[in-house]
């Protein structure tokens, strides 16, 4: 088959648009569907056809599976495009798709299904002779035989929805007393969240970083990977910062640790675009899970390779081959993304839906902004908080930063709350500039305190320029935001010196 004529992007916001940009350049034509608060927005916009799913809530929506499919059969779209998030990873939709006579751009429902099961997905590459961590193999099934295994495995250990993701339910156990309400809480959680309560425990590491490879792979066996990103700086399981490649990888680890993603991709028979997760620390990595979608951050893997990664999965989505072979992909510099939420990073990230009143995103050398917000757009609250995502590459990572900080400053956005000011604070961290981040890079009392100066100071800089430009002073409130910006470098080289 060549390509499709026409695709359908069951999904909003930045990944929405960033989909239909692939298909566009491809002349596939494309379909969107938008709810209620979503008939004013960009995605919808930017498509050939837009289509009313249905009101707000996300079941009636989004997740309207039938609908969806009701509306792809009515406008002849032949491929549905999940992006992240609503129906990506989910098994029922991508097999309705194939029942349905519609390609799932995605692996196959039953590799989605299968790598849903996190415990399932550890017995499968254990076997496969991944690494993994100390664990109940056979989930937890009697409070002595958890005991006696946590007792073998060592404090401290992790209680794990099986069938969860993100976090939800993860209960650290720091010790036997503690063991039993933990696993009832474990499984109390997983049954309500994904009607599932099996959990599993094991050994839990301290302060792991996050790494992760992205892996290619199409329909006739061929499988790549695209190199590493670290996504240690999280903040509730979600992340907040990314990079590609991690700071700390050696080219001896990216061989042990690609090797290990491509025996996952072999052992879940996948293919199409896809992640494996790993957890690292003390020079040694164990798998954790595989995400079956394209990622948020994928767009790093696409700054330092050059690959389309969308553009890819339509191709072996029609059944085509990838058209390189693993010597011809490069590494070439460093990209960070910052994740741009409306949220209020000095307020416990509260999200802060609203209007847009200002808009202007950043440009020049290097940058890369994938949004779904325009001037004038009223974010609604009921989705997720990430408006767009601000990407920074430069030849090394130390110019990526410094890319990134000039763009963090240009980047203009009044009416809501965001997490610009927490991005700039950690542009400014001397542990993330030495590449010491960890999953609890933010909860680190030295960490929080030094964001909080360079918090304070974006913040101000940001309400002096949105005052302002309420009351039509424009060009003063720059010049004092730049003012403002000049002293705090000033006095930033003073502390270096
Ligand atoms: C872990 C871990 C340490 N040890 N598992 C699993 C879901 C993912 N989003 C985070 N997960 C983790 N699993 C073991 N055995 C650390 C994390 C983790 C984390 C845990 C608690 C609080 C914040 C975290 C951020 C990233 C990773």
């Amino acid at each position: 088959m060549s390509n499709f004529e026409k695709i359908l992007i069951a999904n909003r916001g930045e990944i929405a648009i960033r989909v239909m940009r692939a298909c566009r350049e491809m002349n596939i034509g494309t379909v969107a569907i938008f709810s209620e608060p979503d008939k004013n927005s960009l995605h919808a916009k930017y498509a050939d056809e837009a289509f009313l799913v249905g009101e707000a809530h996300p079941s009636k929506s989004y997740l309207n599976m039938h609908r969806i499919i009701d509306i792809a059969h009515m406008c002849g779209a032949e491929a549905i495009h999940p992006g992240y998030g609503f129906l990506a990873e989910n098994a029922k939709f991508a097999k309705l798709c194939e029942d349905e006579g519609i390609t799932f751009i995605g692996p196959s429902w039953q590799t989605i299904e299968a790598m849903g099961s996190k415990l399932a997905s550890k017995h499968m590459m254990e076997k496969a002779g991944v690494p993994v961590l100390p664990y109940t193999p056979d989930g937890v099934t009697s409070l002595d035989e958890a005991k006696a295994i946590s007792a073998e495995i060592g404090y401290p250990v992790i209680v794990k929805a099986s069938a969860g993701g993100g976090g939800i339910g993860m209960q650290i156990v720091e010790n036997e007393a503690d063991l039993e309400e933990a696993i009832e809480k474990a499984m109390r959680i997983a049954a309500s969240a994904f009607g599932d309560s099996t959990v599993f425990i094991e050994k839990y590491l301290v302060k792991p970083r996050h790494i992760e490879f992205q892996i290619l792979a199409d329909q006739q066996g061929n499988k790549i990977h695209l190199y590493d990103r670290e996504c240690s700086i999280q903040r509730r399981h979600q992340k907040l910062v990314e990079e590609a490649p991690c700071p700390i990888m050696t080219e001896e680890l990216r061989e042990r640790m690609a090797a290990s993603a491509l025996k996952v991709a072999e052992a879940s028979g996948y293919y199409n675009a896809g992640t494996v997760e790993f957890l690292y620390a003390d020079g040694e990595y164990y798998f954790m899970e595989m995400n079956t979608r394209l990622q948020v951050e994928h767009t790093v893997t696409e700054m330092v390779t050059g690959i389309d990664l969308v553009r890819q999965q339509l191709a072996i989505a029609a059944g085509k081959k990838i058209p390189f072979t693993q010597e011809d992909i490069r590494l070439n510099g460093h990209a960070i993304e910052c994740r741009i939420n409306a949220e209020d990073p000095l307020n416990n990230f509260q999200a802060d839906p609203g209007k847009i009143v200002r808009y202007r995103s950043p440009g020049g050398p290097g940058i890369r902004v994938d949004s779904g917000i325009h001037m004038g757009y009223a974010i609604p609250p009921m989705y997720d908080s990430m408006i767009s995502k601000l990407c920074g590459w430069g030849i090394d990572r130390r110019e990526s930063i410094e890319r990134m900080r000039r763009a963090i400053y240009e980047y203009v956005i009044i009416g809501v709350r965001t997490t610009l000011p927490l991005h700039h604070a950690i542009m400014n961290n001397r542990h993330f500039i030495d590449g010491n981040t960890h999953t609890h890079f933010l909860q680190e009392e030295h960490v929080k305190a030094n964001l909080a100066r360079y918090l304070h100071e974006e913040e101000t800089r940001m309400q002096t320029l949105a005052n302002s430009l309420r009351h039509g002073k424009e060009a003063a409130a720059i010049a004092t935001a730049v003012n403002v910006y000049i002293a705090a470098q000033k006095q930033q080289q003073d502390t270096n010196h």
